[in-house]
């Protein structure tokens, strides 16, 4: 049965066009990270794997991609079922030496990813992309562009300027600017004698990563700050504060990334203040839960609340929208398109808001209605919008995608 009519004029009752609402939508792409295909692994060498970074993948669900054909075939599947058309957001650490040498990631050239450019662009997708500060032996002690040791700093740097040509190449080639994204897990385990330093030292190496302009059409420069992770517990280089401060007086991207702050803190409240200041930001939707900051992302409160700002500071032009988490203990493609799906529940949410009432509201000091009104809100029909958003997009409605991944799970993920 379809509701979708009912629904329409309910919320037109509220003066919200669901219509307009569900147009809007679809002009909004969600960056889609390779890494959960894989378990943040890549494919360098046979056996590529996560290692240091202060970050982890936990699980051992069978049907892991072992090759970027695997991956992509992947994320043929899971792009399949979400509505709408979004972005690959590529690591470094996916580089495809197409069965050649293996090229050092200071010296990765657009060639080690004009396949996944390629294959972007037959499918219209756009695509975003990171420097891998981690799982490589000269980032083993946990020490990239903050190292003590000078050879050490160069060799990141270098990978770092590499990026961002290939960026600008991504950008170029798919007529879409890139976002690359830098972040680095540099941090002490206990205590540090010395706080001042390896900030120093980090600003000197992202000076010289950023020293060439790019055309920003082509690339966009983010840097992603974070409070702690697994063996930088007492100390990150790349902190709040730090990358604010570098965002701010550089005037790039900054990377907010929802698993990155202290549990009590929202992420939705800092977006108007950020966006004050730097002209863009970049989000990794994602979903800590205690020490881990990369469950997938569900339609929770916080990310609900994310969604709202963009939506009502009208930010949408300036906030480019990424997902970052990584579950290898579910369906790994049903992990992409929970995450998927949840991010766009919650953008679609904010977009049914009654955002005029609810300011008209607020500006009369009538914050009762104001409260009123925020909660009657949260039980309108929001399936029937939702369920007729897959179905213009051709994707299936309600929890039918699952059937589908179950199929490719006993078809092709258990025969791997
Ligand atoms: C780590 C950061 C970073 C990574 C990815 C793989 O804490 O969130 O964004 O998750 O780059
Ligand atoms: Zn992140």
């Amino acid at each position: 049965m379809n509701s979708y009519s009912p629904a329409k004029e309910i919320y037109a009752q509220l003066g919200i066009d669901t219509d307009a609402a569900l147009e809007k939508l679809q002009t909004i792409p969600i960056s889609l990270h390779c890494w959960q295909g894989d378990d943040v692994g890549g494919f360098e060498n046979p056996d590529a794997g996560l290692s240091g970074g202060g970050i982890q993948a936990t699980g051992n669900y069978p049907g892991k991609a072992r090759t970027i054909d695997e991956l992509r075939q992947d994320l043929d599947k899971a792009l399949s079922l979400i509505p709408g058309k979004h972005r690959l957001n590529l690591h470094a650490l996916y580089a495809d030496f197409d069965g050649g040498k293996k090229v050092e990631r200071n010296a990765l050239t657009t060639a080690q990813f004009q396949s996944w450019i390629d294959w972007c662009k037959a499918r219209g997708l756009g695509m975003d992309f990171n420097p891998s500060f981690f799982s490589h032996p000269l980032a083993n002690d946990g020490f990239t562009l903050t190292s003590t040791d000078a050879g050490v700093r160069k060799f990141w740097i270098e990978h770092g300027i590499a990026c961002r040509k290939i960026g600008a190449d991504i950008g170029k080639q798919l007529g879409t600017a890139c976002v690359t994204n830098v972040w680095i897990p540099d941090g002490y385990k206990d205590i540090p004698a010395d706080r001042k330093s390896p900030r120093e030292r980090l600003e000197a190496s992202l000076d010289e990563i950023f020293a060439q302009p790019l055309d920003p059409r082509h690339n966009l420069d983010a840097v992603e700050s974070k409070l702690f992770g697994i063996g930088s517990e007492s100390y990150v280089a790349g902190s709040l504060e730090f990358y604010l401060g570098y965002a701010i007086k550089n005037q790039k991207l900054f990377c907010l990334d929802a698993g990155h702050f202290h549990p009590t803190e929202s992420l939705a409240d800092k977006i108007s203040s950020v966006l004050q200041f730097v002209p863009e930001i970049l989000l990794h939707v994602s979903r800590g839960v205690r020490w881990d900051s990369d469950h997938v992302v569900i339609l929770d409160d916080p990310t609900k609340a994310i969604m709202e700002e963009v939506v009502r500071g009208d930010f949408i032009g300036r906030t480019h929208i990424g997902l970052d988490f990584f579950d290898a203990s579910i369906n790994r493609i049903a992990a992409w398109i929970i995450g998927t799906r949840s991010a766009l529940k919650a953008l679609l949410l904010a977009l049914l808001e009654p955002t005029a009432k609810l300011r008209e509201a607020e500006a009369a000091g009538d914050f009762t209605a104001r409260l009123a009104l925020f909660e009657e809100t949260k039980t309108l029909p929001f399936a029937a919008v939702w369920d007729e958003y897959c179905r213009r997009q051709n994707v299936p409605a309600g929890v039918d995608w699952l059937k589908e991944v179950k199929t490719y799970e006993r078809d092709v993920l258990l025969k791997r």
